[in-house]
């Protein structure tokens, strides 16, 4: 229920920003952005929220942001496996577009274009993508080409997790059991691969393989963090922006002494 409520809220404030933005108003005098300030407590997306936003310190960050009218929440239909519906204590909405109370966009993958051209070794430590409550978690991550992902199942349900990607090798795995691991990696650089539970159609993740580790994925408030880039030189890169039905887009960042910030927004 807190979810859809937090989902509810972001698409009345998107509304708020879009006629704020029309009328020209300031949000001293506007009755509507009154009305935003008394939503903003309640702008918690936890269930399918990426990760825990960001603390703000030197690095490389950004906001993504949503205005307009946010398509409506689609209410996920669990009722085929009754393992899945006994997860949640109310309705769940897919992960598509996920905006907050401030009109933040999660789940949007960021990376640096222009970076030097090199070797870039994977990390040791695996990424994990858990399946919990019939849900993947999370639902867009990347990893430099050759890091483990450990694929985790924190149900006490069946899921078969299936990769499908284009240029890297296919995976589909059967995981009965709660607290199965298993580890897979993709080893060719590859965007927005998909994965999926042949058990439950409602169930997908993408993963980018990616040649360099500076990237991100935007958190529920929709600010992202591009990992490693303060080690970045002065200058000013490219950044790629891609969200699963939104689409791509492409702006810069200029980093200067390891910091930078930038911003995009979907309309
Ligand atoms: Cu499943």
């Amino acid at each position: 229920m807190l979810l859809q409520t937090a989902l509810v809220a972001g698409l009345a404030t998107s509304l708020i920003f879009g006629q704020m933005t029309a009328d020209g108003e300031t949000a001293a005098t506007s009755e509507v952005a009154a009305a935003a300030l008394s939503v903003a407590p309640v702008a918690v997306v936890e269930p399918s929220a990426p990760a825990a936003a960001p603390k703000a310190v030197a690095g490389v960050s950004g906001k993504i942001l949503f205005r307009g009218e946010a398509p409506a929440v689609v209410k996920i239909d669990m009722v085929s496996d009754p393992y899945c519906v006994g997860a949640h204590d109310g309705d769940v909405g897919t992960q598509s577009v996920v905006v907050g109370a401030d009109g933040g966009l999660a789940n949007v993958f960021v990376s640096l274009t222009g970076v030097p051209d090199e070797r870039y070794k994977a990390p040791k430590t695996p990424v994990v993508l858990d399946q919990l409550g019939c849900m993947y978690q999370p639902h867009v991550f990347g990893i430099v080409k050759k890091q483990d992902i450990e694929i985790r199942n924190s149900d006490d349900t069946l899921h078969n997790i299936h990769a499908v990607p284009r240029s890297n090798k296919e995976f589909n795995i059967g995981m009965p059991e709660k607290g199965m691991k298993v580890t897979k990696t993709f080893k060719k650089d590859e965007d927005s691969i998909m994965i999926k539970c042949d058990v439950h159609p409602w169930m997908v993740a993408y993963c980018f393989s990616m040649e360099h580790p500076y990237f991100g994925v935007s958190a529920a408030d929709g600010s992202v963090t591009i990992n490693n880039a303060s080690d970045l030189e002065d200058g000013e890169y490219g950044v790629r922006i891609w969200h699963e039905t939104l689409g791509e887009s492409s702006g810069t960042v200029t980093i200067e002494g390891g910091a930078g910030s930038f911003e995009h927004i979907y309309k």
